[in-house]
């Protein structure tokens, strides 16, 4: 979708509603339009665009192909005192996370912390979105998902880990939860499709061409070519770490398991997330956790670090509030089209 056109706003709930009906158009349940429309226009709304409205043709082309259930109703079992089993049962993540979050937060409550392990899930979205609703009841919560084979791990020679996201959000004192959510990828992989797309060359250091060899362009990084960790094998450990507990722990797909080669169109990696708990309030109330928090952040900026991780969604998000949302007329004109298709 292009974004050098002449543009338009609209308001979060108009976004919300015509990516609904486009879920409904394109085979999804009720439910499940509802919790992915609501994921993709905050995104938009966050200025997060790797995984906001650009995403939509890939949610469609992934729904006619076949391979992800866009139907799917999950099975949540709650097999400890402080651990959830969800098996998507190959439809979206979040859904399968919605379904488990009220007994997560229950358990998190009674116990301190909790693990929610999902499997046969299909992410396709921004993962702060996971945990930012946690933050905001009041726990610390960390989320890791993998994704498809498109990252080679430091030292090797071809691609193993996918772009592994994290995000990590803590509740604050009279402020939003402060969440960070990256890629362990130098690049997420929709952030290459954007440049490949605006004709744009990367940094140096992002990703590698078919041959192995170092490259700028974005198109040679997604066709045979590969991206690279972020921070040299420190970022690579991270991967690492990310498909045990996404995938080995879970029961979930490791990224190099992903074959979506029998079902042309799919575009969703079907692997597994794990979402980590912790109810601060457990650590005694003499701590002041987010008193705590506070003072660390008001040493960062006594620092010099004004801009923290989620400032500038928020600024994002304030100025859509005030404004609207802001998307070219072409992109708005094509989501009516797929709405309708
Ligand atoms: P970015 O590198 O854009 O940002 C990573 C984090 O760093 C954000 O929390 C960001 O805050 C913060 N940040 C950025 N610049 C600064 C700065 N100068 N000082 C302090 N903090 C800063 O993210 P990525 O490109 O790595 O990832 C983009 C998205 O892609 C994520 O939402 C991720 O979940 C998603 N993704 C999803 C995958 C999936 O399988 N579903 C796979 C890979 C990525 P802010 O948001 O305010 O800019
Ligand atoms: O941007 O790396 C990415 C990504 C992979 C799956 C969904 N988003």
């Amino acid at each position: 979708m292009n974004t050098h056109r002449e543009r338009q706003t609209v308001s979060f709930e108009q976004l919300e509603a015509l990516l609904r009906d486009i879920f409904l158009a394109h085979g999804t349940s009720t439910n499940v339009a509802a919790i992915l429309a609501r994921n993709c226009a905050s995104a938009e709304r966050d200025a997060a665009h790797s995984h906001g409205v650009f995403r939509i043709p890939g949610y469609v082309s992934t729904l006619h192909s076949g391979w992800v259930d866009g139907r799917a109703v999950p099975l949540v079992e709650d097999v400890a005192a402080a651990f959830i089993q969800v098996d998507a049962r190959n439809g979206f993540a979040q859904p399968a996370l919605a379904a488990a979050a009220p007994l997560a937060v229950a358990k998190t409550r009674d116990a301190g912390s909790c693990v929610v392990g999902i499997h046969g899930s299909h992410h396709f979205g921004a993962l702060w979105l996971d945990v930012e609703p946690f933050a905001e009841q009041g726990l610390v919560a960390l989320s890791v998902v993998n994704s498809m084979a498109v990252v080679v791990p430091h030292g090797a020679t071809k691609p193993v880990f996918g772009t592994n996201p994290m995000a990590f959000a803590t509740p604050r004192d009279g402020h939003l939860p402060l969440v960070f959510d990256q890629a362990t990828s130098a690049m997420a992989h929709g952030d290459i499709k954007i440049a490949a797309r605006e004709g744009r060359l990367v940094p140096d250091g992002i990703g590698v061409a078919r041959n192995g060899q170092p490259t700028r362009d974005p198109k040679a990084i997604l066709e045979g070519g590969a991206l690279l960790p972020f921070g040299g094998h420190k970022g690579s450990s991270l991967a690492l770490m990310i498909e045990i507990l996404a995938a080995a722990l879970t029961g979930g797909r490791f990224s190099f398991e992903v074959d979506w080669s029998a079902h042309p169109g799919a575009q969703t990696p079907c692997t597994g997330q794990c979402v980590i708990l912790i109810d601060p309030a457990k650590a005694g109330s003499l701590l002041g956790f987010t008193q705590r928090v506070e003072r660390l952040i008001a040493t960062l900026h006594d620092a010099g670090q004004d801009r923290l991780p989620g400032d500038r969604r928020h600024a994002a998000r304030a100025r859509a509030a005030r404004e609207g949302i802001a998307l070219d007329t072409h992109t708005w004109n094509e989501l009516n089209a797929y709405a309708e298709a």
